[in-house]
């Protein structure tokens, strides 16, 4: 049976390539799968965060689920700390993972920067909890943005060295599903660099705050080149500024970037990022002020979280016994 589970960070500035990479595919895959929506706290606060912001952005993330159509009866939404076996499982995965394959994880050494020595210990570890968020369900499927793509595979590798360990078939192999028009959205303001919560500047992402006036400033500053738009997406080649824009336009389309190609081809960006703009606010606005009316309620998105932390707690809690059994570990 296939299960899904996927989280995103309660780390504040949730953006568009968070919506168009990760959650707008949360809410397709619930139609056909079991699906476990996570706001993964634990993860949040490998690097600092202030507690009162963890809990006002913990209740966004929930908010943002369940605006964007994930529905909350249908499919579970909770926050990650609300669950003890993800920490349980993650310590036995500390024992499982080689340091070795830690030390190969760009997005450690990403936001480690510099300063390695001073970065914390979660934030090294932060993979081996991510495979543990995803196989305390034993789940098959994560639908993740391009840039999860190691760590899925480090989830991979830690569930088969599990099972040869132990002689045992207790974990699938994850997949990462990683599909639309948009896996991988780039900063406004340098088309070399991820969009990104933690980017200083506010202007290389549009944010699930933004209103109509915001997102049209950002992308009317959005750094772009002298050329107008090819008719073809090779010609995109060498222009990664003018293909992420054609690439969110696709996404929020539904359409490929060819097609978006054809419609505007020898369109100068003056006329391209206007058009642009209103399909943001078309498709991406209400999803904003549905999450900001619903952020507004904390009892409402609280009795959710609640809730949802019960129902994961009563799939995980068996898969975390059985994982101590196999283990060794007592349980009286
Ligand atoms: N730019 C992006 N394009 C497409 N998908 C993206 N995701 C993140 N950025 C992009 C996907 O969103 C999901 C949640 O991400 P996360 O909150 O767990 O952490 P992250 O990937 O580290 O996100 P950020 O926004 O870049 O935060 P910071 O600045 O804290 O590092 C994931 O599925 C991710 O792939």
């Amino acid at each position: 049976m296939s299960r899904i589970f996927s989280g995103v960070q309660p780390s504040g500035n949730l953006h568009l390539g968070n919506y168009l990479g990760a959650i707008r595919n949360f809410v397709r895959l619930q139609q056909d799968y079991e699906c476990i929506y996570c706001a993964v706290d634990m993860h949040a606060i490998t690097v600092w965060q202030n507690p009162d912001e963890l809990r006002k952005n913990t209740r966004e993330v929930a908010a943002a689920y369940i605006a964007a159509g994930v529905d909350p009866e249908k499919s579970i939404i909770f926050a990650q700390s609300s669950v003890p076996a993800h920490a349980e499982l993650a310590w036995i995965f500390n024992c499982v993972a080689r340091l070795g394959w830690l030390n190969r994880m760009t997005q450690f050494k990403e936001k480690a920067g510099k300063n390695r020595e001073n970065a914390s210990v979660g934030l090294y570890a932060y993979p081996n909890l991510m495979a543990a968020d995803i196989l305390v369900y034993r789940a098959t499927h994560v639908p993740v943005g391009e840039d999860q793509k190691q760590h899925l595979e480090l989830a991979r590798d830690i569930a088969q060295k599990f099972n040869n360990d132990y002689h045992t078939e207790t974990f699938p192999l994850p997949e990462p599903l990683i599909f639309g028009a948009a896996t991988r959205v780039m900063s406004l303001r340098d088309g070399s660099k991820k969009m990104s919560k933690s980017d200083p500047s506010d202007y290389s992402r549009i944010t699930f705050m933004d209103d109509r006036d915001s997102i049209a400033l950002k992308l009317r500053k959005a750094r772009t080149d002298p050329e107008p738009l090819p008719d073809n997406e090779k010609e995109l080649e060498g222009r990664p500024e003018a293909a992420n824009l054609v690439g969110i336009y696709a996404a929020l389309a539904d359409r490929t970037r060819q097609q978006v190609l054809e419609e505007f081809a020898g369109a100068p960006f003056s006329s391209f990022k206007p058009a642009l703009t209103d399909l943001a606010v078309e498709k991406f606005g209400p999803i904003g002020e549905e999450m900001k009316r619903l952020a507004a309620n904390p009892d409402h998105v609280d009795a959710i979280l609640k809730k949802g932390a019960e129902r994961a707690a009563a799939i995980a809690n068996p898969i975390i016994r059985e994982v101590k059994d196999v283990v060794g570990f007592l349980q009286p």
